[in-house]
């Protein structure tokens, strides 16, 4: 059997919470690869909109095997808010979760140096979640981080000598006053380990290439988005892991030739939260039209995104880095009140159009728009894709052309029933 992966081709925020789950009934064992709390995937359970950071997508449905792999950094404090909050509406995870050994864990001193590193690169700043994610990578790479499988030997002499580290960091090079946060969260945090600890904790690597020669099938559910991938996005203003497919091999130990299929999951227009460059992002009313229909609030920080125009110059690169087999469309009601619909499909830099992701995207990056005339028409009621109005397939046909891939699925709302299949 194969790995298929779900991920996002944008900024994040793309739905990918809504389409794993209306793609795990199909699957045996889901699992995460990469990011942290820095992920907030909004599911409908029960007709309530439940928010999920660490814990695999999988967990409404019975009878599938959750993991969280070894790429993805786990904030205690994060992950018991949310084993509490499935509990209060009846989930039970504890049999069908598993947490990989080699994951890193976010200590309450990396949340604290994220808000110190960000509040010394004022203006510069890259907007981050401020759950840590950066700190915690950096001390991954470095080779220093405290993983959750040290929670069995020796763990609380590991913690102090990271946390001493830490505050002499925040200090002597942040000159950060740390105290107050650090008094404040550090009993939730070891009372998150305890619960932590209670789960099944192992070297789940061994585990997904088991099932996989046992038949069975995985799913593999990125977060963020490629735009924001360390190496590919557009660096600094990016997440610190491997958003890209091949941080599925890495963040769960499976080899390239097990990758089956690779959903890429886009909005038909592009937002972005925190900083960085974003060539068609509107500042204007359409912008606020967009994000009004769309109700562009982050689901982990709340934030007001940031709105523009599908952009194909970014979605082709993505959909090279992946090697994405299935284009999904999200949230194509939110353009139906336009009149006429723009698409980019090339960038004018110093006077020549290219079509080719460039090095840096910056203020003398121009979008080349294309412009296609709007449906008008209320998308979410549409239950087939036959009842699509001809510009919507117009705006479909055009997407699949320059990308060379399929739309197999086209999302015209929230909820289940709003997800139409494709021919
Ligand atoms: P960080 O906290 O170090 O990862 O922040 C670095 C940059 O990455 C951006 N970032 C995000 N942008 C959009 N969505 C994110 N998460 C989604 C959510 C979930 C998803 O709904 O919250 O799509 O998986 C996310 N996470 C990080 C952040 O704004 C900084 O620009
Ligand atoms: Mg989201």
């Amino acid at each position: 059997m194969k790995v298929d992966v779900l991920l996002g081709l944008q900024w994040g925020d793309e739905g990918k919470g809504k389409i794993v789950d209306v793609l795990t009934p199909k699957y045996d064992v889901i699992s995460r690869f990469q990011g942290g709390p820095n992920a907030g995937h909004t599911l409908e359970f029960n007709n309530i909109k439940h928010v999920l950071h660490t814990i695999p997508s999988g967990i409404f449905r019975e009878n599938k095997i959750n993991i969280i792999g070894n790429g993805v950094v786990i904030d205690p404090v994060v992950f018991k808010k949310e084993i509490e909050s499935l509990d209060k509406i009846g989930v039970d995870i504890s049999e069908n979760l598993y947490i990989s050994k080699k994951a890193h864990m976010i200590l309450p001193t990396h949340r604290i140096l994220d808000a110190a590193s960000e509040q010394q690169k004022g203006d510069t700043k890259i907007g981050s979640t401020l759950k840590g994610i950066g700190p915690t990578y950096k001390d991954k790479i470095g080779r220093d981080g405290l993983r959750v499988g040290d929670l069995l030997h020796n763990f609380d002499e590991k913690y102090t000598a990271r946390v001493d580290n830490h505050k002499v960091m925040l200090t002597e090079f942040f000159k950060f006053d740390y105290e107050q946060m650090l008094n404040d969260c550090e009993k939730d945090w070891f009372e998150g380990v305890e619960l932590l600890k209670s789960f099944h904790i192992v070297d789940t690597e061994h585990m997904i290439n088991d099932a996989l020669k046992a038949g069975k099938s995985v799913l593999a559910e990125g977060a963020q988005g490629t735009l924001l991938d360390i190496d590919f996005g557009s660096y600094p203003f990016v997440t610190s892991s491997n958003t890209i497919c091949a941080g599925a091999c890495t963040g769960l130990g499976i080899a390239p030739q097990t990758i089956g299929k690779v959903f890429g999951i886009f909005k038909a227009y592009c937002t972005r939260v925190g900083m960085g460059p974003f060539p068609t992002e509107l500042m204007d009313e359409t912008g606020d039209k967009m994000r009004n229909a769309g109700h562009e609030f982050g689901s982990t920080t709340g934030r007001p995104r940031r709105c523009g125009w599908l952009d194909l110059v970014a979605l082709k690169y993505s959909v090279m880095l992946n090697g994405v087999t299935e284009l999904i469309m999200m949230k194509a009601d939110v353009l139906d009140d336009f009149e006429t619909i723009k698409v980019c499909v090339g960038y004018e830099i110093d006077g020549e159009v290219v079509e080719q992701f460039p090095f840096e995207l910056n203020d003398t990056v121009k979008p080349v728009y294309v412009e296609l005339p709007g449906w008008q028409t209320d998308l979410t009621k549409i239950k087939d894709q036959n009842e699509f109005p001809e510009e919507l397939n117009n705006y479909i046909n055009f997407i699949e052309d320059e990308m060379g891939v399929p739309v197999t699925i086209t999302s015209v709302g929230p909820n289940r029933e709003q997800t139409i299949i494709m021919e």
